[in-house]
C-alpha cells in the first residue's frame, strides 16, 4: 500500500460500551475526524440512535455484552471474517454499583463489576490484541478511573477493578514492548453521564444530587482525551492520563479518634 492509499484509509475504532456517556462521545468524535466506528453495548435502541446520526458508512453497531465470552468469540471472528483491522480498541464499558461500605455491600454487585471492568475488558483485549500484533499496529485506550488511585468510602470493589485495568494496561506496555501497540489508560474524576443512575440502581434523584452545585466533566472532555491519546505520531505513547474537574481534588487521610 502507498502512503497515498494509507492517509486514505478510514482507521476503524472498536468502542465497547458506546451507548451512553463516554463511549458515546467518543464514537461521535472519531466518526466526525473521518474514523470508522465500530459501536458495542446491551442496549441497541441507543446504538441505533446512534448509528442514525452517523451513517451506516461511518457507524457499525452490534448489540454486545462484555461479560458474554460468546458475544466476544462471534465478535472476533467477525473481525477476521470481514478482514476488519482494528486501529484503536477502546475499552470502556464499566460500571459501578453501590456505594455502601465493604460490610453492607451487596456481594453480586461485586461480582458484576469484577466481570465487567477487569473480565471483560480483559476479555477483549486478549481477542483482538493477537490481530493488531500480528499486523504490528494497534491501540488499546483503557478506561480506568482516578478511584483506581484514591480510596474512598465505598469505592471498595470499583476502585479495586480500576487499580487492575491501571496495572493491566502498565503490564500490556511490558508484553508489547518491541512492537508498534499502543497502551494507554485514561482516569477520569467525576463526569456527568449515566454513571450515577446506574451506580444507584436507577435512583435518577440520588445520582442527580451528585452533580448538584459542581461542574463535572463531561463525556466530551473524555472523549477529547481518548481522541488526542489515539492521533498523536505512532511514536508517542500515552501511558496515563488522570483528568478531574477542577472542583474535585483530595480528601485528607481520616484519623479516628
Ligand atoms: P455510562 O453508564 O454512561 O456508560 C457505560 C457504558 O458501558 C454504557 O454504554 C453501557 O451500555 C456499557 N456497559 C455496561 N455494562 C456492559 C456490559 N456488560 N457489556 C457491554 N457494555 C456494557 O457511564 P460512563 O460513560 O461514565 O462510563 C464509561 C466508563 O468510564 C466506565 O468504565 C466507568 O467506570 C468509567 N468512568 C466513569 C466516570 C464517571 O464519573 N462517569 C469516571 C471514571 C471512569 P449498555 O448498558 O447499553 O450495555
Ligand atoms: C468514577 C469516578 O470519582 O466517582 O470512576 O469514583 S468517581
Amino acid at each position: 500500500m502507498s502512503d497515498l492509499d494509507s492517509k486514505s484509509t478510514p482507521k476503524t475504532a472498536v468502542i465497547t460500551g458506546a451507548s451512553s456517556g463516554f463511549g458515546y462521545a467518543t464514537a461521535k468524535k472519531f466518526a466526525a475526524a473521518g474514523w470508522k466506528v465500530i459501536a458495542l453495548a446491551r442496549r441497541l435502541e441507543k446504538l441505533e440512535s446512534l448509528k442514525q446520526q452517523l451513517g451506516q458508512e461511518v457507524c457499525q453497531i452490534r448489540e454486545f455484552d462484555v461479560t458474554k465470552q460468546n458475544d466476544i468469540d462471534n465478535f472476533r471472528r467477525w473481525l477476521a471474517d470481514e478482514a476488519i483491522q482494528v486501529d484503536l480498541l477502546v475499552n470502556n464499558a464499566g460500571l459501578a454499583l453501590g456505594l455502601e461500605p465493604a460490610h453492607k455491600a451487596e456481594q453480586e454487585d461485586w461480582y458484576t463489576m469484577i466481570d465487567t471492568n477487569i473480565k471483560g475488558l480483559i476479555a477483549m483485549t486478549r481477542a483482538l490484541l493477537p490481530r493488531m500484533v500480528e499486523a504490528n499496529t494497534g491501540h488499546i485506550i483503557n478506561i480506568g478511573s482516578i478511584a483506581g488511585s484514591y480510596a474512598y468510602p465505598g469505592g471498595n470493589t470499583y476502585g479495586a477493578s480500576k487499580a487492575f485495568v491501571a496495572q493491566f494496561s502498565l503490564n500490556l506496555r511490558a508484553d508489547l514492548a518491541g512492537t508498534a501497540i499502543r497502551v494507554t489508560n485514561i482516569e477520569p474524576g467525576l463526569a456527568e453521564t449515566e454513571f450515577s443512575v446506574v451506580r444507584f440502581h436507577g435512583d435518577q434523584a440520588k445520582a442527580d444530587s451528585v452533580y448538584q452545585g459542581v461542574q463535572p466533566l463531561t463525556a466530551d472532555d473524555i472523549a477529547e482525551s481518548i481522541f488526542w491519546s489515539a492521533n498523536l505520531p505512532p511514536h508517542v505513547n500515552i501511558n496515563r492520563i488522570e483528568v478531574m474537574p477542577t472542583c474535585q481534588a483530595f480528601a485528607p487521610l481520616t484519623i479516628s479518634k
